[in-house]
């Protein structure tokens, strides 16, 4: 069975998350990824909060499956030739360098374009053009500038970044998108073009309902915000709305079973309007079915607290799974907190392939996320990572049609590394 992306080269220039992220997920669909590393160095991660001494990270080796990599100096004379010849043959160009970093290797969008028509450039810069287009920018920062932190978290504390990489991943598939997307557009247009996603933009395009919320403030306060409720006023910004729900169907995280000894013993209970009397009747609440005060979802906006308080009465005698169980039998939408140790160990979730073993010859078995999305046509095999430079030769020679005695004259040229035993 061919692979969705099969044919497509994808010289891969990004390091730490959001790029790698990106590369990742082209490569799963079956781009040939073609990592070009710092001889020696490589991709920082591969050093950073490692777990075994010596050895590829965690961090390096979940963010770079089904990739090959190539040790190139591009500051170098030889390293540049090499790089053109790269350019040339490759389909698209992703990287996530410091504003700028590309230019000063020489490498701007116009000499790109000049060396292939066809190549989509598709960069992740931490802003947009505007005050700070040449800041350097993190995940944590991204999701503080792109309107997440300010939104996340209990109303009186302090803004809260959330563990989902949405600053780094979530740029990453964006980015993803918009590649696929100019791919499409070369079919019929038959040039490249540039790809840009700011990490602010991204995290804001995923905040859009705290936009949409900004605006409806102007119309008053935000009913299904618990702050409404307990009659604490609405300043001038959407505010942090702790574990509320976003929508009209007001939620919470309540206690289960066990809550006091296990930090995960909780549960999301929606109260759905539609199963309303379901919820009355599971929690010895009939007489609120039909009582004016209760009955209707406006009606109960003023009350979510004494509600919920009832409602976690009920779900403080079963666990999360139990109220997993029972809940879903009367069509009430509840989600037990999974812990990562949960998640790694859940049966289905091995056997869909969201997440899988992987062998690494240095490592060993690791488990890794692999791909979320699922096509019928282009199953995805997760491959591990390449170990730095492992595909030095068989690029040179295989991809790039250099001769031997030219790959030796490279390789003398210091450009590419040590060569690989
Ligand atoms: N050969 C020669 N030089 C290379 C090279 C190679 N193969 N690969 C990288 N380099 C050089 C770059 O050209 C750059 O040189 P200059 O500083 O002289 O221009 C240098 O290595 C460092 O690159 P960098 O500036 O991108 O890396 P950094 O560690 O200083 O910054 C980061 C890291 C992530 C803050 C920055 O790259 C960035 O802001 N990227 C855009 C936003 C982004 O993706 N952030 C997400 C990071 S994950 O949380």
């Amino acid at each position: 069975m061919s692979k969705a992306l099969e044919g497509i080269k994808i010289l891969d220039f990004t390091h730490v998350q959001s790029g790698p992220t990106c590369t990742q997920l082209l490569a799963w669909f079956g781009a040939d990824v073609i990592k070009v590393e710092r001889p020696g160095i490589g991709d920082a991660t591969r050093g950073q909060l490692r777990d075994i001494p010596d050895v590829d990270s965690l961090y390096f080796t979940m963010l770079n499956h089904n990739k090959r990599s190539i040790e190139l100096n591009t500051k170098d004379e030889t390293g540049k030739e090499v790089l053109i010849r790269l350019i040339k043959t490759c389909d698209v160009l992703v990287e996530n360098f410091a504003p700028g970093a590309l230019d000063r290797m020489g490498f701007s969008w116009e000499k790109i374009k000049e060396i292939n028509s066809r190549l989509i450039l598709a960069s992740i810069k931490g802003f947009g053009p505007g005050p700070y287009e040449d800041c350097k920018v993190y995940e944590n920062i991204a999701q503080c500038a792109g309107g997440s932190a300010s939104t996340t978290g209990m109303l009186e504390e302090v803004p809260l970044v959330t563990g989902a990489q949405i600053g780094d991943s979530g740029t990453g598939l964006h980015l993803a998108f918009g590649i696929v997307t100019a791919l499409y557009h070369r079919v019929q247009s038959g040039k490249g073009q540039k790809v840009s996603v700011a990490m602010q933009d991204g995290v804001l395009n995923l905040c859009r309902v705290k936009l949409r919320d900004q605006q409806r403030l102007a119309a008053g306060p935000l009913e299904e915000y618990s702050q409404y409720g307990e009659g604490i006023p609405f300043g001038e910004a959407t505010p942090r709305a702790g574990n509320d729900s976003g929508g009209g169907q007001p939620g919470r995280i309540l206690k289960c079973l066990g809550w006091e000894k296990d930090p995960n013993a909780y549960t999301y209970f929606i109260t759905q309007a539609a199963v309303w009397k379901n919820i009355c009747d599971l929690i010895d609440r009939s007489e609120w079915k039909d009582d004016p005060e209760y009955a209707t979802p406006k009606s109960r906006l003023p009350r979510l607290n004494e509600v919920f308080d009832a409602i976690e009465k009920w779900t403080m005698t079963k666990t999360k799974f139990e109220v997993m169980d029972i809940c879903n039998q009367y069509g009430i939408p509840v989600g037990p907190i999974l812990s990562l140790k949960e998640l790694s160990e859940e049966s289905s979730l091995r056997a869909t392939g969201t997440v899988v073993e992987v062998k690494h010859p240095e490592r060993g078995k690791y488990l890794s996320v692999g791909s979320p999305v699922k096509l019928s046509n282009s199953p995805v095999e997760v491959t591990r990572s390449p170990l730095l430079g492992e595909h030095t030769h068989e690029i040179l020679h295989d991809v790039l049609s250099y001769s031997d005695k030219e790959i030796l004259k490279i390789r003398d040229s210091g450009a590419v590394g040590e060569e690989k035993k």
